[in-house]
């Protein structure tokens, strides 16, 4: 029995960082089915799940997860289901979890019928689940998006925590695991060598801060706040260097993000295409694409060494990432250091070097370089002997302790409670998000607004493209919607509408679709952010980026991750001309 958090959703597995030689997914999940396994779908859009699989679908209100689980562990505790030789060799705190989950510690039994209110989910559905999740060999399976949410770290705490009383962490196609079809290959056999990468150098500044804080950190610098255990201030940035990423895309309330920006005396972008975050910069290095330079392609979650040939030379002023380093490196008196005596073909030959000796000490022997670099492509033999995650440890814990402080899977954590943080507390916990369906604020903004992962490219990478733009409807990233919550506003295919909340406001098209759940809609991240207004903070997007609508908040103390899928919206048919996009036009050049 395979339960999908998220699902396992195809489009995905279709990324790799480092890149890809075959993709995994279909051909690995349709054999998990031909062999008898069943699916179930965990998510608030059905076809998270790939058709073929057939996968029973469970949908739960976006960021309820947690209390689904809990109802889950109440019902084995009661029922007397869960493994307690398991929980006692294995782990630490499940009688103080136990305690919570029972309510004998809060009063609050977190019963199914506690946990249906919350989630949507009938009681029944979750008893049935939680006695055949021990009867069959059960593997939990949790996608990366979860997290993207308030409180994001518990799901994963509590997925483990119930895998643990399930007590089949370790064995084949049991336990859990996080992530499978977030990126081609999770799950793989590897090698458990790394192939080479450029070295990453030391920066003489020690100061960092959790990406996420971009914004917080621009707006409140000196301003103190907790991370991870730790007491930190906020640093005063006032240079910005950006190189390889799109904050203009991917950080969460883009309104407040302009406003914060500004704060900053000087904007430094390295891109190769005239993107938001590029017309946000004071000087722009262009970027020639990876397309344009020689390069290896390797990745720690595959078996292959590809040789990268550019299709043509860089466009002109593009330079690649390296040579703009090497160059910056040289004006500051340090190209040596830098750059190590070595151009791109010197480093290139390098890493094979390199990739070499470290294969051979496997017993296996790469081709010379001359051989690799016309072939293109050479792939290893399978990994054999790969074991299931954890299965070291389960077979004894004594001399194989996990790096936690007890050497346990713990189910309380004396560490985070004594960070004392209410936002996450010392075991899994249902904590209430501040925007969820569940909210006050749903009367104003009653719609859940799910932004995944586009299908069409990665991220908001090549949206200029002919792919993505193929997608698009007049225009606007697509919008898809429940026919109930459609028909309550009278909305139809191919409408155009307005997104918004008191953060911000986009145009999208509307797809009447029952694979998302009643209350909720889904729009993927990626549309190049285009306002109306260049410049103003709160301007209308025409375009389609659902950053201009998410929470600019940590996901706990903790963790202090994004919490993009904690957002409420409303949507109203789009009155009026619609306005051109203008994001993929090119700057004028003097
Ligand atoms: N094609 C393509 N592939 C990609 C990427 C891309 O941009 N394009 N990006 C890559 C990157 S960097 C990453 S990190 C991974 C991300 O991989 P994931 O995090 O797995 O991807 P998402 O598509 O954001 O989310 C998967 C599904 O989770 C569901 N979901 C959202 N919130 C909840 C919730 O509260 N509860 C439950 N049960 N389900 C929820 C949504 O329905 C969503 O479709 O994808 C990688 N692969
Ligand atoms: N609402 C919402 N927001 C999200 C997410 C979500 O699920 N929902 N997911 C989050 C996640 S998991 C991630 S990983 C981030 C991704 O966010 P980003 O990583 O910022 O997104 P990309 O669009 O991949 O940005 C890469 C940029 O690098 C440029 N580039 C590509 N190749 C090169 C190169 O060789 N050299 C240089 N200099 N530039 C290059 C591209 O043109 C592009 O502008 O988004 C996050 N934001
Ligand atoms: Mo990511």
């Amino acid at each position: 029995l395979i339960v999908m958090f998220g699902g396992t959703p195809h489009k995905n597995a279709q990324v790799g960082s480092g890149g890809i030689s075959r993709h995994l997914l279909r051909e690995g999940l349709t054999a998990c089915r031909d062999q008898g396994a069943s699916f179930v779908c965990i998510s608030p859009i059905r076809d998270d799940a790939m058709a073929e699989l057939d996968a029973r679908w469970i949908a739960p209100r976006p960021n309820t997860d947690v209390a689904l689980m809990l109802a889950l562990a109440h019902t084995l505790i009661e029922e007397g289901l869960h493994d307690q030789k398991f929980l006692a060799r294995c782990t630490t705190g499940f009688e103080r979890f136990a305690g919570y989950v029972t309510g004998a510690d809060d009063g609050v039994p977190k019963t199914p019928e506690w946990a249906q209110a919350i989630s949507g989910v009938p009681a029944e559905t979750m008893r049935a689940l939680a006695r055949e999740m021990v009867r069959r060999r059960t593997m939990i399976m949790m996608s990366w998006s979860l997290q993207r949410a308030e409180h994001g770290e518990q799901p994963y705490w509590m997925a483990i925590a119930l895998a643990a009383m399930i007590g089949q962490i370790g064995l084949p196609g049991g336990g859990f695991g996080f992530g499978y079809a977030s990126a081609n290959g999770v799950g793989n056999p590897v090698y458990p060598f790394s192939w080479p990468t450029l070295p990453q150098g030391s920066n003489a500044i020690a100061d960092s801060i959790p990406v996420a804080r971009i914004a917080d950190a621009l707006l409140h610098p000196g301003a103190p706040y907790d991370f991870n255990g730790e007491k930190r201030r906020y640093p005063d940035i006032r240079l910005i260097y950006w190189a390889g990423g799109n904050p203009f895309h991917h950080h969460q309330d883009i309104n407040r993000l302009i406003a914060a920006w500004r704060r900053s005396e000087t904007v430094i972008v390295h891109e190769s295409w005239w993107n938001a975050t590029a017309r946000h910069a004071d000087i722009v290095l262009p970027a020639s694409t990876a397309m344009e330079r020689n390069d290896i392609a390797s990745s720690a979650r595959d078996r292959m060494i590809a040789a990268c040939h550019p299709i043509s030379a860089p466009i002109g002023e593009a330079r690649s990432d390296y040579e703009i380093f090497a160059d910056l490196a040289g004006l500051l008196g340090a190209r040596e250091t830098f750059t190590e005596g070595r151009d791109e073909e010197g480093w290139i030959r390098h890493f094979y070097t390199v990739a070499r000796q470290r294969v051979a000490e496997y017993g296996m022997e790469l081709p010379d370089f001359e051989s690799f670099w016309q072939a293109g492509i050479v792939t290893l033999p399978e990994p054999q002997d790969q074991k299931p995650l954890l299965a070291e440890f389960v077979a004894d814990p004594q001399t194989q302790p996990l790096k936690t402080p007890s050497g346990r899977i713990e189910l309380f954590s004396e560490r985070i409670a004594g960070f004392g943080y209410d936002d996450c507390p010392g075991h899994p916990s249902w904590l209430v998000p501040r925007e969820w369906l569940g909210a006050a604020l749903a009367e104003r903004f009653p719609l859940h607004l799910i932004s995944n992962q586009p299908a069409s490219k990665l991220h908001s990478q090549y949206d200029n493209g002919a792919l993505s733009r193929s997608t698009k409807i007049a225009g606007r990233e697509p919008l898809r919607i429940h026919p109930e919550d459609a028909r309550l506003r009278g909305l139809s295919d191919g409408d155009i509408v307005r997104v918004f909340n008191d953060r911000g406001a986009c145009l999208a098209g509307i797809v009447v679709c029952d694979a998302v759940m009643q209350g909720v809609v889904q729009m993927a991240t990626g549309a190049w952010y285009d306002p109306l207004e260049p410049g103003l903070v709160g301007s209308l997007d025409k375009h389609g980026n659902p950053n201009v609508l998410t929470q600019d908040r940590g996901s706990s103390r903790l963790g202090q991750a994004t919490i993009a899928h904690s957002c409420l919206v409303e949507i109203e048919r789009h009155e009026g001309e619609l306005p051109p996009i203008t994001c993929y036009e090119p700057p004028t050049l003097i």
